[in-house]
């Protein structure tokens, strides 16, 4: 009787939980975006962006609200430690890929390093935010720039939203979204 009506509450009352990867070349903002997530919605967690340095291994960062727990693993984005990725996937519900956008020489990476992971076949069911960070520079290029470098509606029928803002202070707003092969 006992573990029933304990199956019964862990039911009724266990917040689903959903672990995000959040991927991107080296230098791409993925850790300031991290802890930038995790000081809004964590009141007084959260590095500021001076004392963050490049990612070696993973970090990991909870956040949680009354019906929904987000679980987000920040990954390094440097050429080596890029196959530690996939290692992650099969667990995975959704990605954030974060882009420069103020360095354009960096495009072509991340145009392929995305490639690839959105082919991976444990990432086919899961949804795609990608946020084109660091539009507090001037050099930061627009949305259609952006595009044309990515080609990003000819990359498959998944969901995809894509985003602008900065890591830095935490603005950011929706370019556009859909299911890639209905634009
Ligand atoms: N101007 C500006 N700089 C940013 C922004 N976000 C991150 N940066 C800077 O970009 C650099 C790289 O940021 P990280 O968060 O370490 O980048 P990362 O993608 O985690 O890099 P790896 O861990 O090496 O993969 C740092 O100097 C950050 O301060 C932003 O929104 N605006
Ligand atoms: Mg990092």
């Amino acid at each position: 009787m006992f573990s029933l009506l304990h199956g019964l509450w862990n039911h009724v009352f266990s917040k689903t939980e959903f672990r995000v990867l959040i991927l991107g070349v080296d230098k791409a903002g993925k850790t300031t975006l991290l802890e930038k997530l995790k000081s809004i919605y964590l009141k007084g967690e959260g590095l500021p962006h001076d004392r963050i340095g490049p990612t070696v291994g993973l970090n990991i960062g909870r956040i949680e609200d009354a019906n929904v727990k987000l679980v987000f693993w920040d990954l390094g984005g440097q050429p080596g430690l890029r196959t530690i990725w996939e290692k992650y996937y099969d667990e995975a519900h959704a990605i954030v890929y974060v882009i420069d956008s103020a360095s354009a020489s960096t495009f072509e990476d991340a145009k392929s390093a995305l490639e690839k992971v959105l082919r991976h076949e444990d990432l086919q069911e899961a949804p795609l935010l990608v946020f084109a960070n660091k539009q507090d520079l001037p050099a930061s290029v627009t949305e259609e720039e952006l595009d044309r470098h990515l080609h990003l509606k000819e990359f498959d029928e998944r969901p995809y939203m894509f985003v602008a803002g900065s890591a830095y202070d935490g603005e950011g707003e929706p370019w556009h979204s859909g299911k890639a092969a209905a634009l």
